[in-house]
């Protein structure tokens, strides 16, 4: 569905200049309120300048759709705003630069902003990406020569150097603010009381300015900002994890009495330190809106794997990071990288639990579907950004099966003690209907040929490589209850053999 924001009108374009008598204390209200004009008909209605089309000259802002509008052209994903103007914080990830190249290649004017830091915890933990990637100098540079594309990169630290943030910012005058800047890792923030308050101080704090930021300086912006599946936990009832808000028709019933709970934010059960601070990111957030009027989509998205995108692949200098240690590799990542070397494939405990996953390239499908189709002004909104849930002991026999029939790699799987404090047994309910129904998205990747292209990346010698140097990092010894040991396996489930593939991939 490429026309899913073909009826946005220019209330939720951030070109809209709005002007008359909006009252920006009355929070959250929707186009629809307005449209009935209940309150007093003189007083109800909004007018609006196109700060890219000067000439319309004041205007009702909900007559104009984007499919009416010469500056709106119809890609595969949506209606785009010509040469939109996107700013991604923390662009150096594996993600940010995963996504800026995806971006350009639309069209899009991407800017972008990171302090490296991703680079320096991986280091700091002894550990490195190991597929390699450049410099950020020779990455732009490689962009511009194989992809044609310009990208204007500031080295800005957006907690600690927020006046640099403030002043890109207000040069750029960014119509989409895709924000990735945080520290992603659960288990860097439970090896210590450092760790723990250096993740939230940078995460929460981080963003916070951020939405000032916006209030100040781009309020008709919107704010694409990563969240996590992991606010939500794994509650043992089995009841369903709605996207950020309760549906419309559900009921608290308690007692002999029932109240709607539509459109309050869901409970929230955060898995660490770090995913507490995602928690409170979706508080702050969801206040700037109210106070505010910004616009924003809090993104919960599921676990992440893969590497490939056209982009990425196109030259080695363009690739994305790739982690592999027990503080930023994430599983399936850590599940190929493993039956590349021949080591066992690490199930903490029962190895049952279940979550919601993403490939790379479905993820940025999703960013771009959500940066064409703006909130309204004032309206928060949550989705559950994934493409399937299974468990990661369904996801080790995948890789292995895999790893075996294509590459003829023996794969042994075994269950290792659980650092974590997680429910490793639980039902799970996720409900991620938004992304499909109401933007359009189509998951392309499944889970095997991701794999495979993984696998096809990782087996190549130098990668390989890379890998066994890193290896004494692949057993996790960061427990949740503080204690500092490695984990002692606690079986050898089965050695996987299958017989090589005949089919081509
Ligand atoms: N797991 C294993 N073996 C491993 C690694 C992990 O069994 O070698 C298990 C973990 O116990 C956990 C599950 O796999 O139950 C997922 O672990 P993970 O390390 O892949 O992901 P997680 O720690 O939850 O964090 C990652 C990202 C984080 C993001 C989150 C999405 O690092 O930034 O927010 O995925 S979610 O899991 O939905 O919260």
């Amino acid at each position: 569905m490429e026309n899913h924001n073909a009826e946005c009108t220019c209330w939720n374009c951030p070109a809209i200049d709005l002007t008359g008598k909006v009252d920006f204390r009355s929070c959250g209200q929707s186009r629809e309120v307005f449209s009935q004009g209940s309150i007093d008909d003189s007083e109800a209605h909004i007018v609006a300048e196109c700060k890219r089309r000067p000439k319309l000259g004041l205007f009702d802002p909900m007559s104009v759709t984007f499919a009416e509008c010469p500056e709106w052209k119809l890609t595969p994903y949506g209606y785009l705003l010509k040469d939109m103007r996107v700013m991604i914080l923390g662009i150096d990830g594996y993600l940010g630069w995963t996504l800026a190249l995806w971006l350009g290649s639309l069209g899009v004017k991407v800017t972008g902003v990171d302090n490296f830091s991703r680079r320096d915890w991986v280091k700091e933990r002894g550990a490195r990406t190991v597929v390699p990637i450049s410099r950020m100098t020779e990455r732009l540079h490689a962009t511009k020569e194989v992809l044609g594309i310009d990208i204007e990169f500031r080295e800005t630290d957006i907690l600690n150097q927020r006046n640099l943030l403030r002043e890109f910012i207000e040069e750029i005058k960014p119509e989409a603010i895709v924000h990735y800047g945080e520290c992603p890792s659960p288990a860097y923030s439970m090896i210590d009381l450092d760790h723990a308050t250096f993740v939230q101080r940078n995460n929460v704090l981080g963003t916070l300015g951020v939405l000032f930021m916006m209030r100040d300086l781009a309020p008709e912006s919107s704010l694409i900002k990563l969240g996590t599946m992991g606010e939500y936990g794994t509650p043992l009832t089995g009841r369903p994890l709605f996207e950020g808000m309760f549906p419309a028709d559900a009921v608290l019933h308690w007692e002999d009495q029932e109240w709607s709970l539509g459109g309050e934010l869901t409970p929230r059960d955060p898995g660490s330190f770090y995913h507490v601070s995602k928690v409170q990111d979706t508080y702050n957030i969801y206040e700037a809106c109210k106070y505010w009027w910004l616009r924003s989509y809090d993104v919960m998205q599921g676990v992440i794997y893969g590497v490939h995108t056209p982009q990425v692949a196109a030259d080695p200098r363009l690739r994305t990071r790739l982690d592999i240690d027990e503080w930023f590799g994430t599983v399936i990542n850590r599940f190929v990288t493993q039956a590349v070397i021949g080591f066992p494939l690490t199930l903490y405990g029962a190895g049952e639990q279940i979550r919601g996953f993403i490939g790379l390239e479905d993820a940025m499908q999703c960013m771009t579907r959500l940066i064409v189709h703006p909130p309204e002004p004032g309206q928060y909104d949550v989705v559950n950004q994934m493409s399937g849930f299974y468990s990661v002991r369904y996801l080790a026999e995948t890789v292995a099966r895999i790893a075996s029939r294509e590459f003829n790699l023996p794969v042994i799987i075994q269950r290792v003690e659980n650092p974590r404090v997680e429910s490793d047994i639980h039902p799970f309910k996720p409900i991620y209907n938004k992304l499909p129904a109401r933007f359009g998205f189509k998951p392309k990747v499944t889970l095997e040929d991701e794999i495979y292209r993984t696998l096809e990346l990782l087996t190549q010698p130098h990668v390989k490589e890379r890998i066994e140097e890193k290896k004494h990092l692949i057993l996790p010894r960061t427990w949740w209850s503080g204690l500092k040991k490695q984990v002692e396996t606690l079986e050898v489930i089965e050695e996987i053999k299958y017989e090589p593939s005949s089919k081509t991939h």
